[in-house]
């Protein structure tokens, strides 16, 4: 075993939308290969780290990652080779430090961000541990529940739903596995209902279904009925989360709806709405229910809502610190949507777990609209034991990907798995 850096190589491939990212590999001087590639958002928050694209448009309409996987090949690999992988931070730092930039626009987060996943992934395989363990401890043993989101719309998807995203949470279930089977049972009944009201089962970027609805409020209403229908309790075994992405829909000062909603509303109106829909379906999350620039928005919200359901914060955080910090003094949310590539490494990201676990708060690990077959999440996000995945519907394999992997670390974590619902009650 010896987990020092000898070489780092990066290739452009393709995500899930079929657009390019950046997949870096690590090799370590005992010859073991960690690899890993990168997601990217569509609804991106304008704070997020910079993801390089090479702008020229004779190749994917100027999205090639050429030259952020010369970045990797040239400037960082020159500079990490000899590190020891296992020193994850001193990693970090370094390529950090070489970027310069306070949103990584020079190399490119999405140049970092595959080189110290892959570190980890190779300096796990070398320990010879599983990822969740090396990056979690031997008592990294909580499965995440899973937020599905079986309905989309707004950015993900070409209908007439302006929320980006109705999820199911199977918060009774007595296991992950079952769990899974709960949500997947609720996908495939509602494509039953779906067809028979006469609306398209074809899916949008994270695999849920993406028909034409008259509103927002009509994909509530077909969740809750798919819960009972595959004969479920709503709210006892499945409950449903919400992402409204409201910075996409905000403009010039107002929260614009379209369809049988169609109005331009305020906060305090929109607020308005969630108090209704909280009374009336069973709701236990919104993430996003306002623009990213709308703190005082979030912190109504907060106040008036805090007690009964989880808050989350993903624009208006984009996993950085320095607004997570923010968020936290001016009690804004009470919980952090964590994504790897909006802040650029591992490190960065543990620390803004840190930060919410210091403030008692929730933190959900969440994919990209724009995924690979990479399952580095779903180790993470049983290594840092925060009990809440975001990764889709039960569809589409860059999804699947993720929770069959989870159900891996399930069988072989065995009786000592645990998966349990926190409510914020
Ligand atoms: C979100 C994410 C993931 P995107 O808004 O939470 O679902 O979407 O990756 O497009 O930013
Ligand atoms: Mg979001």
């Amino acid at each position: 075993m010896n987990t020092v850096i000898a070489d780092v190589k990066a290739l452009e491939v393709l995500d899930s939308r079929g657009w390019p990212t950046v997949k870096a590999k690590v090799t370590l001087a005992d010859g073991t290969v960690g690899a890993a590639a990168v997601p990217s958002g569509a609804s991106t928050g304008e704070n997020e780290a910079v993801e390089l694209r090479d702008g020229d448009k004779s190749r994917f309409s100027g999205k090639g990652v050429l030259k952020a996987v010369a970045n990797v090949e040239d400037t960082i690999a020159r500079q990490v080779k000899g590190l020891d992988a296992t020193n994850q931070r001193v990693l970090d730092e370094v390529m950090i430090n070489l970027d310069g930039t306070l949103n990584k626009g020079r190399l490119g987060a999405n140049a970092i961000l595959s080189v110290s996943m892959a570190a980890a992934v190779a300096s796990a395989k070398s320990l010879g541990l599983p990822l969740y363990k090396y990056l979690g401890g031997t008592e990294a043993n909580r499965l995440p529940v899973p937020m599905m989101n079986i309905l989309n719309g707004g950015k993900h998807a070409d209908n007439s739903v302006d929320f980006q995203e109705f999820m199911v949470m199977p918060i009774g279930a007595p296991s992950f596995h079952e769990g899974l089977r709960y949500g997947a049972e609720v996908f495939h009944t509602l494509k039953g209902l779906l067809n028979k009201t006469g609306y398209s089962t074809a899916v949008g970027d994270e695999g849920g279904f993406a028909p034409d609805l008259t509103g927002n409020e009509e994909a509530c209403e077909l969740i809750v009925e798919a819960i009972e229908a595959a004969g479920f309790k709503p709210g006892k075994d499945v409950s449903i989360a919400l992402d409204p992405a409201a910075s996409s829909l905000f403009k010039n000062g107002r929260y614009h709806l379209t369809g049988e909603d169609s109005c331009d509303l305020t906060s305090e109106q929109m607020l308005a709405i969630y108090k209704d829909w909280v009374e009336r379906f069973p709701i236990v999350s919104i993430e996003d229910g306002f623009d990213e620039n709308d703190w005082p928005a979030f912190k109504g919200m907060t106040a008036a809502l805090g007690n009964k359901i989880q808050i989350v914060g993903d624009d208006l955080y984009v996993t950085n610190t320095r607004f997570v910090c923010r968020g936290i003094t001016e009690h804004s949310t009470n919980a952090v949507l964590i994504k790897l590539n909006q802040i650029g490494t591992v490190t960065e990201t543990v620390d803004a777990i840190n930060m919410c676990r210091d403030a008692g708060w929730n933190y959900v690990i969440s994919h990209r609209s724009g995924e690979t077959e990479d399952t580095f999440m779903a180790d993470f996000a049983v290594a840092m034991g925060g009990g809440q995945i975001k990764t889709g519907s039960a569809s589409r394999s860059e999804r699947i990907a993720k929770y069959n992997r989870l159900l891996e670390i399930e069988h072989e974590l065995g009786p000592c798995a645990k998966f349990y619902w926190k409510s914020m009650v």
